[in-house]
């Protein structure tokens, strides 16, 4: 901690942090429920809702797909936020070109393990930066960081990057995913501090 005092305050680096966030070298765990064991041998990935075809993928076709690298800043609701995170996986746009939308595709559900929903609007999902992760800092994510495969929404505060992801549902009309039903808000801009959900539902 002492050594704190030393580090000159980086004034490129707290433009970096939203309001009312304090930066973190750790990595802490949050979730509610239990952390799933997953056997990738029989996992799928699903996508479906609003599409001309739904789509599964295996384990091996997904990692099939162009592999991508990217590196951001996350910012959590709990308050932390930790800069330059490294993450690999599929880019949302390389995996979207295997999925045909019906025009009326508005906002999409992330399912998770455990029944565990995210939501956010299309156009959010379909940023350059939205990922389905399966490293973190170039190895593969610890079980409780969602092992094997979590989606990554760097511009949302963290609790819309599902971990343990199993699909991808398109909709026509918005619907409150788990964190959402239960006190947060639905647009969750960390810029906005749009932290619970008196502003919205
Ligand atoms: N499946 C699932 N994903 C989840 C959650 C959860 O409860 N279940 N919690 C979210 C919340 S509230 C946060 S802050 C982040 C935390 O991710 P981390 O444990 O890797 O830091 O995961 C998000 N993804
Ligand atoms: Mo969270």
């Amino acid at each position: 901690m002492a050594f704190q005092f030393f580090k000159k305050p980086d004034p490129d680096m707290s433009k970096r942090v939203p309001p009312g966030q304090s930066l973190t070298d750790r990595f802490p765990v949050l979730h509610y429920g239990p952390v799933p064991f997953t056997d990738l041998a029989k996992w799928d990935f699903k996508i479906f809702g609003t599409v001309e075809e739904p789509v599964r993928f295996n384990w091996d076709e997904l990692m099939a797909l162009p592999q991508s690298e990217i590196t951001t800043d996350i910012h959590c609701v709990t308050r932390w936020s930790k800069l330059d995170t490294v993450w690999t996986g599929v880019l949302v746009k390389d995996l979207m070109k295997n999925v045909k939308l019906k025009p009326e595709s508005h906002f999409v559900l992330a399912h998770a393990e455990h029944g565990f929903t995210a939501n956010i609007p299309l156009e959010v999902f379909l940023d350059d930066d939205v990922m389905l992760a399966h490293s973190f800092d170039r190895k593969p994510l610890a079980r409780d960081h969602g092992y094997p495969l979590r989606l990554l929404v760097p511009k949302k505060y963290f609790w819309k990057s599902a971990k343990w992801l199993r699909g991808l549902e398109f909709m026509s009309e918005d619907k409150p995913g788990f964190w959402e039903r239960n006190g947060y808000s639905n647009s969750a801009d960390p810029w906005k501090e749009e932290r619970y959900n008196d502003d919205n539902w």
